[in-house]
C-alpha cells in the first residue's frame, strides 16, 4: 500500500531541494523536448470525464501546461485501466520528458511504470495513488489525503447524526480507486464506537450521477429504514437526490446527505438544503503539477508527497462561497 506518510505537506508552494533525484538525467528522459529548444513535453493520462471534479481537474491541467509553456500530450482513458497503460506506453515510445497520470485504480501499474523507469522517463502521480511496493517507480504524489476527507465526513456525522438512530447508505466511488478505498476507511474510523450510526448498505456508483441514482433507487427499495447518505462524490450525491425525490422523500430532511468534492452543482444543492455537508477535494492541481514536472525534469529533488489544502462546507458557508467558486 502506498505509505500514507505525509511529508511536510506544503499546501501550495512546493519546496525543491538542490540535489539531483532519480528518474531524469537532467535534460529530460526523452528526446521529445519540443525539438531540442528546451520545451518540456509531458504525457498525461487522465481517468476519464466521469464527474464535475474530473472536468475541473482536466481544465486545470491543460490551462496550467499552456501557461507554463509545457507541451501536453493528453489522453482520456474513459475510465479503463488498459487505456491508461496503452497511453503510458505510447508516451514512452514518443520519448516524452515526463509522464503524469491519475491512476483509475490502485493496483496493476508496476510493469508499465518499470518500462518508463527503464526508459529514463520520470513519472508523477497526481490525484490518485497506486498500491505498489516499489516507490522508486514514481517521483512524487500530488493530491488529496482521502482518508482525511473520509474522517472529516465521519466527524460531522458523529456530531450531527450521533444522537438519533441513523441508517447510512454509502455510495462508493469506483471500485479499487484510492479515493473510494480511503474515503470509506476514514469515515468508518470516525464513526467507530458511535452506537447510533450504522452503515446498512454500501455500493459503488462509480463516481457518476447516473450511478448514484441507480444505486440509491435500489437501496431505498431494499433498505427502507435509510435516513442518511454518505456519497464519495457530489455527482453520486446529486443522483441520489433524484432517486430520493422520485421516492417522494425530501433530500436534506427525510434523508440527510454528506458528500465530497464541493463542485459547483454540489455546492448549489448544499445551499438549497438538499445536501447537508460537503468535504472539499481540490481538483485545481495543474499549477503545482507543472512546477513539479519542471523540477523533476531538471533533476531537482521534490517532496515524495504533496498534499493539497482543502476545507469543508456547511449550508451557510456554501451560500457565501458560491459566487466566487472557480469550478
Ligand atoms: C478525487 C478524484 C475523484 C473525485 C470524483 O481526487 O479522484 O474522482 O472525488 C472523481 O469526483 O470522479
Amino acid at each position: 500500500m502506498f505509505k500514507k506518510t505525509v511529508v511536510t505537506a506544503i499546501a501550495v508552494a512546493v519546496a525543491f531541494g538542490a540535489t539531483a533525484c532519480g528518474g531524469s538525467d537532467g535534460d529530460g528522459g526523452g528526446s521529445a523536448s519540443g525539438g531540442g529548444d528546451g520545451t518540456i513535453t509531458m504525457g498525461f493520462s487522465q481517468v476519464g470525464a466521469e464527474s464535475g471534479w474530473r472536468t475541473a481537474n482536466t481544465a486545470s491541467i491543460q490551462e496550467s501546461a499552456e501557461a507554463a509553456g509545457i507541451e501536453l500530450q493528453f489522453s482520456d482513458a474513459q475510465g479503463e485501466q488498459e487505456n491508461q497503460i496503452s497511453a503510458i506506453r505510447s508516451f514512452i515510445q514518443q520519448r516524452v520528458d515526463v509522464i503524469a497520470f491519475s491512476p483509475v485504480v490502485e493496483t496493476g501499474w508496476d510493469s508499465v511504470l518499470l518500462e518508463a523507469q527503464r526508459a529514463g522517463i520520470p513519472v508523477i502521480l497526481t490525484d490518485r495513488a497506486v498500491d505498489s511496493e516499489d516507490e522508486s517507480l514514481y517521483e512524487t504524489f500530488l493530491g488529496s489525503d482521502f482518508v482525511e476527507e473520509g474522517k472529516k465526513a465521519g466527524e460531522w456525522a458523529v456530531e450531527n447524526w450521533g444522537s438519533q438512530p441513523t441508517f447510512v447508505a454509502e455510495l462508493e466511488g469506483t471500485t479499487g480507486a484510492a479515493p473510494a478505498i480511503d474515503r470509506q476507511e476514514g469515515f468508518a474510523e470516525a464513526i467507530e464506537g458511535t452506537d447510533n450510526i450504522e452503515v446498512v448498505a454500501s455500493q459503488s456508483g462509480d463516481f457518476t450521477r447516473a450511478g448514484g441514482r441507480e444505486v440509491m433507487e435500489a437501496l431505498l427499495n431494499s433498505n427502507p429504514e435509510i435516513n442518511a447518505v454518505y456519497a464519495h462524490n457530489d455527482d453520486m450525491a446529486l443522483g441520489a437526490i433524484e432517486a430520493i425525490e422520485a421516492a417522494g422523500k425530501t433530500p436534506g430532511t427525510d434523508i440527510q446527505i454528506i458528500s465530497v468534492d464541493a463542485v459547483r452543482d454540489g455546492m448549489q444543492a448544499l445551499a438549497d438544503g438538499k445536501i447537508n455537508f460537503i468535504v472539499e477535494c481540490n481538483p485545481l492541481l495543474g499549477e503545482q503539477l507543472m512546477e513539479l514536472a519542471e523540477a523533476v525534469v531538471a533533476g531537482d529533488e521534490v517532496e515524495r508527497r504533496v498534499v493539497t489544502e482543502e476545507t469543508t462546507f456547511t449550508q451557510e458557508q456554501a451560500i457565501e462561497a458560491l459566487p466566487s467558486r472557480e469550478y
